[in-house]
């Protein structure tokens, strides 16, 4: 057991390091540049980029120090008998899931813009969990994946803060895994929901998780 505490909101939390994985949530082409799903949404992608670096940092502290570490993408089969009609339908049907854009045909699998960002990219042998939907644990291996290396703990950073971080952080709290959020490592499209998305999450006691910087995440050891 190697034990760390780290300083978060509501409380600090203590973490068993070997037990601990570093999940990282859709840092895709998709959503970071132009061209993609989340500027067919009407976004302005520049806004994630801040998160890029404290990604960097967190990846290279769970790497040093040995962490499970999973990257997570969001996107269809090409078929796209996995996508529900009421997320496809959505839109500009020139901008929808599937049509093609400049990275190719938009959140689909295989396509360019599907991959996570070079600078964020998985090293080999760490998991890469594909998900149809905004939460990591929904129609995926991820808990299978969690449970075999006994994790207790995640460390959950990624884009965007209100949609999928969110959305796999309660899936996460309701199977029982504690949950870190490094603030400056997670992004939206929106500055009020990236902050009040954070707000939520530690609010009542850490209803969902405990909200912390990847600054105090990499002092730990
Ligand atoms: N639209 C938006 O903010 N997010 C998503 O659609 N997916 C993720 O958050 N990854």
């Amino acid at each position: 057991m190697r034990q760390a505490t780290i300083p978060a909101d509501p409380n600090p939390v203590t973490i068993d390091l070997d037990r601990t994985a570093l999940v990282v949530i859709d840092m895709q082409r998709d959503f970071l540049e132009p061209g993609g799903f989340g500027a067919a949404l009407g976004n302005d992608v520049s806004k994630l980029a801040r998160a890029v670096g404290p990604i960097a940092a967190l990846l290279a502290f769970a790497r040093t120090n040995g962490l499970l570490v999973v990257h997570t993408r969001e996107g269809h089969r090409p078929d796209l008998a996995d996508a529900p009609p009421l997320k496809v339908e959505r839109g500009d049907p020139a901008l929808r899931i599937g049509a093609c854009g400049p990275m190719g045909r938009i959140l689909v699998r295989g396509e360019p813009g599907h991959d996570i960002i070079p600078e964020l990219a998985p090293a080999p042998g760490e998991p890469v969990v594909d998900k149809p939907g905004k939460g990591a644990f929904y129609e995926t291996d991820l808990a299978l994946i969690l449970g075999n290396r006994r994790i207790e703990t995640l460390i959950v950073c990624g884009v965007t803060t209100e949609v999928c971080v969110h959305t796999t952080v309660r899936e996460a709290n309701d199977r029982g895994f504690r949950c870190l959020v490094p603030g400056d490592a997670c992004a939206s499209y929106f500055d009020e929901f990236h902050a009040v998305g954070l707000r939520m999450i530690a609010a009542q006691g850490g209803i969902f998780g405990f909200v912390t910087t990847t600054g105090d995440i990499t002092a730990a050891l």
